[in-house]
């Protein structure tokens, strides 16, 4: 993919514009912000099902088709509202945020958190359309989000990672745990923690879901950073063992995306970029989608063996 030759931005992933791909304007309904897209191929299109915040303040999520990657179409209706129906509705009252795709044989799974008066809890739905969508489960106790499903089981098991929240520090860090029918999850694991004095030194979460690598599970996820100015989110790129995934085997030092365009600065949420979905090309280029200060989606690009080669870096390292 052609992308502007923004040679002056450090980072690895290189932005293949430094306009939006997605606003909130492109809505068939006035809706406040376009955010944190899930993306997934699927027959000749590329989708993104994004998080659309509505004008009181509420999240859905809200598919959008594209022939070829950069121009999405959205859908005339919103594809998950939140539920009405028990017992999804005691956890989504305040709405459905930050929903990613995990194809797995002919189904498609969307794991997506659910926020209420009982705080933030990941969920799961399933598709193997994209026009209807049936809730499966409520996956977990608050507060707990920023979660991802492998696209093969671990061992015989399905396996997700995901964000638990610990009270007294309020430290988030990346945990796996397994199921034997996506229902019933136990065997947890500690993955990742945030690191002292890097850009990832406040708290972590998985962003996309893991992308098979002969070199591992590849893992773009995010990182805050406290500033003076709040917290400030990053992308950053870790490999998982292929066969016990809570093994790190390599985890870049450096930041692969960090804001730097006037849309990662200014938006509601100044200072983000905020993954929910990469996609990998049989060419070997994978796309980053990603959410621009909580207001609209950007996309950046870069060979994933750069990325593949910045973990192992670290990992030779250690
Ligand atoms: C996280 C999530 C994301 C959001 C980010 C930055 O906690 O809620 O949806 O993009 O904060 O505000």
């Amino acid at each position: 993919m052609k992308h502007s030759s923004n040679h002056h931005y450090p980072h690895l992933l290189k932005y293949y514009s430094d306009q939006p791909i997605l606003t909130a304007q492109h809505f068939p309904i006035a809706v406040n912000s376009v955010f944190n897209p899930a993306a997934v191929k699927f027959g000749d299109e590329y989708l993104l099902l994004t998080r659309v915040e509505d004008l009181s303040g509420v999240s859905c999520l809200w598919l959008a088709r594209s022939k070829d990657g950069v121009h999405f179409t959205p859908d005339p209706q919103p594809a998950l509202l939140p539920s009405q129906e028990e017992p999804f509705s005691h956890v989504e009252r305040y709405g459905v945020e930050d929903p990613r795709i995990t194809p797995f044989g002919d189904t498609f799974y969307i794991t997506y958190v659910g926020y209420s008066e009982h705080d933030c809890v990941t969920l799961l739905a399933e598709t193997r359309d994209f026009r209807s969508f049936r809730r499966v489960a409520i996956l977990g106790l608050p507060e707990n989000k920023d979660v991802v499903l492998f696209p093969e089981k671990i061992g015989g098991r399905y396996a997700k990672l995901d964000r638990p929240m610990t009270q007294t520090s309020r430290r988030g860090e990346m945990w796996i745990s397994f199921s034997p029918d996506l229902i019933h999850w136990g065997n947890p694991l500690p993955v990742m923690s945030a690191r002292p004095h890097r850009w990832d030194s406040f708290k972590i979460g998985a962003g996309a879901p893991p992308i098979k690598t002969e070199a591992g599970w590849l893992e773009i996820y995010h990182g805050v950073k406290l500033t003076a100015a709040g917290a400030l989110y990053r992308l950053g790129a870790v490999l998982l063992d292929l066969e016990q995934p809570w093994k790190v085997i390599g985890r870049a030092d450096e930041a692969i995306l960090s804001p730097a365009l006037p849309m990662d600065f200014h938006g509601n949420v100044a200072n983000v970029v905020f993954t929910c979905g990469a996609i990998l090309e049989p060419d070997g280029e994978l796309k980053v989608y990603y959410g621009a200060a909580d207001q609209v989606i950007g996309l950046a690009v870069c060979p994933v063996e750069e990325v593949i080669q910045l973990c192992l870096k670290a990992a030779h390292r250690s």
